[in-house]
């Protein structure tokens, strides 16, 4: 790994925002790709860090600095991700389920489905299942579910469930994903797509949309 990605990978693992920004606008200063810094510095840090919770070396707090920093970094590749000035394919309303506070995956698949044409409705962390029907009710055609706990994981399901029982679950396209979430369970719960990262979400959505 080039020393600036192994210095925002530290950075992040330390949780000192500053010095990830400042990692990051040198990768971006000498060309590399931002989804080289993403795939190759930022992600992998992330991994670490929960590594590192399970061995029981950090806690709570020191994810959340981490994650302080990831978000950090994230906001100036933001432009990188996303095309301005696109004519919309379809709104999507994207949200972690209810219970679920986790969002740099979430934010990551919206700057991505951005990228590709989508305009992003974006329900936020810990969204029940009545927001989502509500979102759809709105004038969205597809919902975004991620879930990065096994415990918040059957909420997808009953995200799915409301927008049956609402009526409306012919009217919009459901993609699930996050940590925990396969393309088995998205199957079985009757998800329209399932994707394992923010960039095959995007892939997926334009699929599903034409
Ligand atoms: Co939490 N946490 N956390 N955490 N956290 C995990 C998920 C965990 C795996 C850590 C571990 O034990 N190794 C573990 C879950 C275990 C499990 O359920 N099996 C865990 C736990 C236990 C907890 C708490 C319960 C801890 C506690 O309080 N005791 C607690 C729960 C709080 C709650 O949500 N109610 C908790 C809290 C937190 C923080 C708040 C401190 C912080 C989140 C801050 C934030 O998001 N703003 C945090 C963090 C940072 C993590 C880890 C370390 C990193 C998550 C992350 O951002 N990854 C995580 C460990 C890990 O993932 N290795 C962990 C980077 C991100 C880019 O990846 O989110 O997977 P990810 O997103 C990917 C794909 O999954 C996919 O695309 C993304 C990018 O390519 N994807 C989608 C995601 N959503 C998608 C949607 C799609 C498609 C693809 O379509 C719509």
């Amino acid at each position: 790994m080039e020393t600036v990605l192994q210095n925002v990978y530290e950075a992040i693992k330390e949780g000192n925002a500053r010095l990830v920004k400042e990692g990051v606008q040198v990768a971006l200063d000498q060309g590399i790709a931002a989804p080289r810094i993403l795939d190759e510095g930022m992600i992998p840090a992330m991994t670490e860090v929960g590594r590192l919770f399970e061995e029981g070396e950090y806690f709570v707090p020191e994810m959340l600095v981490s994650a302080r920093a990831m978000q950090a970094g994230l906001g100036l590749l933001r432009p990188y991700l996303v095309k301005e000035d696109v004519q919309p394919v379809g709104v999507v309303a994207l949200g972690t389920v209810k219970g679920d506070l986790h969002d740099i995956g979430k934010n990551l698949v919206a700057m991505m489905l951005e990228g590709a044409g989508f305009e992003i409705v974006d329900l936020g962390t810990d969204v029940p299942p009545e927001r989502f029907v509500t979102a759809v009710r709105e004038g969205a055609g597809f919902v975004g579910l991620s879930a990065l706990l096994t415990t918040t994981m059957p909420m997808i399901n009953a995200t799915i469930r409301a927008l049956d029982e609402a009526g409306l679950r012919n009217q919009v396209k459901v993609i699930v994903g996050g940590a925990p979430v396969t393309a088995e369970y998205a199957a079985k719960i009757g998800a329209d797509g399932y994707a394992p990262d923010a960039s095959q979400a995007a892939r997926l959505a334009r699929s599903l949309a034409s």
